[in-house]
């Protein structure tokens, strides 16, 4: 039989364990007095898995998670604005630490992100940028500048057609409308190309960034402007090994009966460029993991970070991409 006093005292001590096993971690407690984990938990609003990039680029995502210790809550919008916006707001319900999101187009963000705002929910962007005049509506956009990717293909493509004497006719397959890399990438490469007036653009068409779009187009392109086009513009690798299918379909070889200049550097498309059937492709990092999961906890911990960080990338010709082949991560 326990003495009344070893019972009081077994009594508290059971009342202590409890209350820490609730606990669980060192963090203080949340509005509703319940006690709040350090763990950061982010909601992730991926665009969808329209190309060996975004594979790519959400593997990195959800392994950084894992390695930062984030509670990581991902979704796919299926390449749909809607979709993205109905995870916004669930993320912002279930009253997540940070939201990052890739946005599938530039505009119709500004109400979405002031809920998260008046939440008091930090947003970061990842890889696309939004057109929001209100630059308080985020924290950080992290990601390539497209601009910039569109310029060195469009000043590849200069160097390589110096010696053309007649015009060059590009056929442009652009990603998805209104999308920030479809946007940018065009405006850098057509600036670019500005300075050889005999490079002439003489068609250009959404493939919207899948295998399957690009090889549509491609199709349609030969068959409009047959024996006309000598080179392909492709705003990324998926929608060039599309179109060169297309090329073959039509019994020419791609990359000498029409040329591809393309963006990504993903390994199908770094295999077909070692191949000579794409003949130059700009880089853009999808591994964005690591980054992102920094400057969340930063945000999180309320540290000032920078308003634009920009992804380190390169380019690549044959050579290039033979030697990189071998050890490349994605
Ligand atoms: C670019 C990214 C683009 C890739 C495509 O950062 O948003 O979307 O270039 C992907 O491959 O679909």
């Amino acid at each position: 039989m326990f003495s009344r006093s070893a019972v009081a005292v077994t009594t508290g001590m059971l009342a202590l364990s409890l209350l820490t096993a609730c606990g669980s971690s060192s963090g203080g407690t949340d509005a509703g007095g319940g006690s709040k984990s350090d763990k950061i938990t982010m909601g992730f609003a991926q665009v969808g898995a329209e190309s060996g990039w975004r594979t790519a680029n959400t593997k990195s995502i959800q392994s950084s998670a894992a390695d930062a210790g984030i509670t990581l809550k991902f979704t796919d919008a299926q390449q749909k604005q809607a979709n993205q916006i109905q995870s916004i707001r669930s993320f912002i319900q279930q009253k997540v630490d940070v939201i990052a999101f890739s946005p599938v187009v530039e505009s119709g963000w500004d109400s979405v992100l002031k809920e998260a705002k008046d939440a008091k929910i930090p947003v970061i962007l990842t890889d696309r940028a939004v057109d929001s005049q209100d630059k308080t509506l985020y924290k950080t956009f992290l990601g390539s500048d497209f601009v910039k990717e569109g310029t060195k293909a469009g000043d590849w493509l200069v160097k390589d057609s110096a010696s053309a004497t007649g015009d060059v006719n590009i056929a442009e397959i652009q990603g998805t409308t209104g999308s920030a890399p479809a946007i940018d990438r065009q405006t850098g490469f057509k600036a670019a190309i500005a300075a050889n007036p005999k490079l002439k653009i003489i068609a250009s068409q959404t493939g919207d960034f899948t295998r399957a779009g690009g090889k549509q187009v491609m199709e349609a392109f030969l068959k409009a402007h047959p024996k006309q086009i000598n080179v392909v513009f492709a705003h990324n690798d998926d929608m060039a090994l599309g179109a060169i299918e297309a090329i073959e379909g039509a019994g020419l070889t791609p990359g000498k009966d029409i040329k591809i200049v393309s963006i990504d550097a993903v390994k199908d498309g770094m295999t077909a460029l070692s191949e000579g059937k794409i003949n130059y492709i700009v880089e853009c990092n999808p591994l964005l993991g690591p980054q992102l999961m920094d400057v969340a906890k930063k945000v999180v911990a309320g540290e000032t970070v920078p308003t634009r960080i920009e992804t380190k990338e390169t380019e690549f010709d044959q050579a290039a991409a033979t030697a990189a082949l071998p050890t490349r991560q994605y």
